[in-house]
Order: C-alpha cells, then sequence, then structure tokens
C-alpha cells in the first residue's frame, strides 16, 4: 500500500506535532519544527496539511514574526508539494478562552475571539485553501446555570454568520465547517453531534456556505454511529471535510489510528466515501484528513509510523471495501436484502394521496401476516462484508 498525493491524504500539523502533553503528564517528545514534518509528510505520499493558526505563529508573535513565519510554511508548501487545503483557528489553549471564544459571557473575549478568526480567514484565502475549519472546543459549560443557552446560541450564530458573511464580501472560494463534539475540554460542548449541528446550521443567514467536519471519535464518544451520521451530512449536502481517527467506545478522545478503533466501522466509512451510496447520491470528494495523536509512548519513529498507519489502513479498507462491493454474492444478498427497492419512491410518480387511499392493495386487502414471512438476509450481508474485511474473500 503506497499512499501518492492522488489519494488526498491530509493531515493536521497539531497531530504529528502532538508532543504528548495529556492533564496527567509532561511532554514525552521533543517539540518538531513544522516545516521538519511538512518534509516527512510529503515523503510518506500525502497530499496535503492542515494548521490551526497557533500551529505555526505563536499566540503572542508580532505581525513581523508572522510574515515571516508564514513565508517560511509557503516555501516549504512550495517545495514539498503539499497543498493547504483546510484552515482552522485555535480559540482553545490561551486562558483568555476559559470560557469560549465566540460564546465567552465576557463580551470583549468574543470580539477578540471574532478578529483572531477574520485574521485567519483572510490567511486561508490567501493559502488556497477551501475549507475554513471551526471547532468550538471551549464552547459550552460545566454547569447548566451558567450560562443562558438562548444567547450563547444567539452569539454561535453571530460570530458564524459574521464569518461567513465576511467570507462572501471577500469573494473568497472558502466555506465553513463545523466540528462536533460532545465534550472534552468542556464538560458539555454546544452542537455536540452531527445532527445538533445540521440543525444549527438551518438556523444561519449564511448556511449556504457552512457545513460540517464530522470526526470519526467525536460521534463515537456520544455512543452514536459515525457512518450513519457522514451518511446524513452527505445527503443534506453538507459534508464539507471529515476528521478520520479512532475511538474505542465511549470515553475520553482517544484520538486514535483511523481504524485502530471501531475497524468494523471505519469499513463501512470507507465503504461509503469511496463507494458512495449503493443506489446513488451525492458523494465526497473532499481530502481524507487523519485528525488523530500518536501516542505518547512512541518516539519520532513511531509517530511516522503511526502517520503511515493512518494511511496504510485507508487504503487496506479501500481495497477490501471495492471487492466487497464487486462479488457477485454481495450482490446477491444486497438485492435479497431489498437495497435496491428501498431506492424506490413509496409512493408511483404522480399517484396522490387520494389516489393511495383508494388503493385497496396497500391497506384493506394488504395481507400483513404474508408479508411479515418475508426475511432480509441482513446477516448473511454483514458476514459476507465481514469476511472480506477480514480478507478472507
Ligand atoms: C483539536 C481537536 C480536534 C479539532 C481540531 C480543530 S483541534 O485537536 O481535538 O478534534 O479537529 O480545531
Ligand atoms: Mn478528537
Ligand atoms: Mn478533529
Amino acid at each position: 500500500m503506497t499512499p501518492s498525493p492522488s489519494d488526498r491524504f491530509t493531515f493536521g500539523l497539531w497531530t504529528i506535532g502532538w508532543t504528548g502533553t495529556d492533564p496527567f503528564g509532561t511532554p514525552t517528545r521533543a517539540a518538531l519544527d513544522p516545516i521538519k514534518g511538512m518534509h516527512k509528510l510529503a515523503e510518506l505520499g500525502a497530499y496535503g496539511v492542515t494548521f490551526h493558526d497557533n500551529d505555526l505563529v505563536p499566540f503572542d508573535a508580532t505581525a513581523q514574526e508572522r510574515d515571516i513565519i508564514i513565508k517560511n510554511f509557503t516555501d516549504a508548501l512550495a517545495e514539498t508539494g503539499l497543498k493547504a487545503p483546510m484552515v482552522t483557528t485555535n480559540l482553545f489553549t490561551h486562558p483568555v478562552f476559559k470560557d469560549g471564544g465566540f460564546t465567552s459571557n465576557d463580551r470583549s473575549v468574543r470580539r477578540f475571539a471574532l478578529r483572531k478568526v477574520l485574521r485567519n480567514i483572510d490567511l486561508a484565502a490567501e493559502l488556497g485553501a477551501e475549507t475554513f475549519v471551526m471547532w468550538g472546543g471551549r464552547e459550552g459549560s460545566e454547569y447548566d446555570g451558567s450560562k443562558d443557552f438562548a444567547a450563547a446560541f444567539d452569539r454561535m450564530r453571530e460570530g458564524i454568520d459574521t464569518a461567513a458573511g465576511y467570507i462572501k464580501e471577500k469573494g473568497y472560494g472558502l466555506r465553513i465547517a463545523i466540528e462536533p463534539k460532545p465534550n472534552e475540554p468542556r464538560g458539555d460542548i454546544f452542537l455536540p453531534t452531527i445532527g445538533h449541528g445540521l440543525a444549527f446550521i438551518a438556523q444561519l443567514e449564511h448556511g449556504d456556505i457552512v457545513g460540517l467536519n464530522p470526526e470519526t471519535g467525536h460521534e463515537q464518544m456520544a455512543g452514536l454511529n459515525f457512518t450513519h451520521g457522514i451518511a446524513q451530512a452527505l445527503w443534506s449536502g453538507k459534508l464539507f471535510h471529515i476528521d478520520l481517527n479512532g475511538q474505542k467506545s465511549i470515553k475520553f478522545d482517544q484520538d486514535l489510528v483511523f481504524g485502530h478503533g471501531d475497524l468494523t466501522s471505519a469499513f463501512f466509512t470507507v465503504d461509503l466515501l469511496e463507494n458512495g451510496f449503493p443506489n446513488g447520491g451525492p458523494r465526497y470528494e473532499g481530502p481524507r484528513h487523519f485528525d488523530y495523536k500518536p501516542s505518547r509512548t512512541e518516539g519520532y519513529d513511531g509517530v511516522w509510523e503511526s502517520a503511515k498507519a493512518n494511511m496504510d489502513m485507508y487504503l487496506l479498507l479501500k481495497e477490501r471495501a471495492l471487492a466487497f462491493r464487486a462479488d457477485p454474492e454481495v450482490q446477491e444478498a444486497m438485492q435479497y436484502a431489498g437495497i435496491t427497492e428501498l431506492a424506490a419512491p413509496t409512493l408511483a410518480a404522480g399517484e396522490s394521496v387520494a389516489d393511495l387511499l383508494s388503493d385497496t392493495a396497500s391497506f384493506e386487502d394488504f395481507n400483513a401476516d404474508a408479508a411479515a414471512e418475508r426475511d432480509f438476509g441482513f446477516v448473511k450481508l454483514n458476514q459476507l462484508a465481514l469476511a472480506h474485511l477480514m480478507g478472507a474473500r
């Protein structure tokens, strides 16, 4: 499995650059020079890098320092051939954001956060990024009594609409992607799941350029099915970007290598991304972005091994998913299961409610007991999927 830029694999600079700090321990690895990291990723066959403003430019850098750092980064993009298709803003590390950025109870913090985001949108556009991610990790609370929730949603809407309006006004080719997460670092985070995100976007003035950046582990932290979630985002035209990683059940955000958590779920995620819906429909065409943390037990060899492992897992699963769909026995099992039948509209073309009401075959003469005799063979179909996943077919 040799990854190449045409696979469109991307990595956050904060992923390979994570030094292993956690709430219980100090770093286990020395800091990584982002430029060195970029060269290594290019060597491994990645397509691009993504970053927070402060992954590159320190929070307190002067304007002059910022210009130099950005120039060096742009030069490294040119040298390595890497793209920067997604940019995001750090509104969570500095203590000023302890109660959030867009939804802090402190208005001066909200104004600062908005300025930080607008400045970063200019940079994203300058670098030719397509997606601007907004992960509101500090937007939330520990105590339900500490916030006026309606006001918080108003402020969240104000922040995102202001950013989206700015993108339009400037004519930038950017779209915003909100990243849901249920908790951590806040006790409870606003817009905790894909579903909450979709409902929120429907309330925006500039919702046409706002979609989602779902992360595998974040939905799984909430006990939800990631593939179902991204399917609904895709169906809604809102899967703008994706964070692939691994998570083992409902617990802290593990950010494991993609496929190193729930492997069966990862198989069906790749099946959806690579093969699309069985009866056709919208496809995800964006980068395959890994947002993981190389375990803090590893040195830099292990960091690069784990970066490679993400791409390997994806390519292995892609190969398995293609074989699954191409298998005639699978196609037969899918047919038997009624998967094609589900694509047929329940009402016939041009059929009215009145027509349905007068169709006695649909109700008065419908034999529910006879229809209940049908089985669907879902277990057989799933067994075929798992046999393909295990390389047994
Ligand atoms: C942070 C978080 C990720 C988000 C990043 C974007 S930052 O590491 O855990 O899930 O994607 O801000
Ligand atoms: Mn995560
Ligand atoms: Mn993420």
